[in-house]
């Protein structure tokens, strides 16, 4: 992980920059965020990874608002205490991207 990303709202250049270096990633409708879901081999495969990310995320101190079902798990990020993304988002989304692997492929809703 790069070192402490900042939890101000992104806008601007710096915004469209940090968005464009994610994949699969998309705008949540109505609030600024952004979303994508993962699929897994099995529950297993899932879970796994939902417990590497929590421990990251803890350290961050930044949570994602995520659901599982089975294989499959959507994950919404965004900055509450700013009210919209931040670079916190755009960290933890590549971190998840990451770990993923091809395991986890995002899949189109
Ligand atoms: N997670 C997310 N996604 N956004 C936040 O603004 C946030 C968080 N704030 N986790 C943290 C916790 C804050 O509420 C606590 C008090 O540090």
């Amino acid at each position: 992980m790069s070192e402490k990303p900042a939890s101000q709202k992104l806008t601007g250049k710096a915004r469209d920059k940090a968005l464009a270096g994610l994949k699969g990633w998309s705008k949540v409708k109505g609030r600024d965020a952004i979303e994508k879901a993962f699929r897994f081999k099995d529950f297993n495969e899932a879970f796994g990874f939902m417990s590497r990310v929590a421990l990251v995320a803890e350290k961050m101190d930044h949570h994602p608002e995520w659901a599982n079902v089975y294989n499959r798990l959507d994950v919404i990020l965004t900055t509450h205490d700013a009210g919209g993304l931040s670079e916190k988002d755009v960290t933890l989304a590549a971190l998840m991207d990451k770990w993923a692997g091809k395991a986890g492929k995002a899949q189109k809703k």
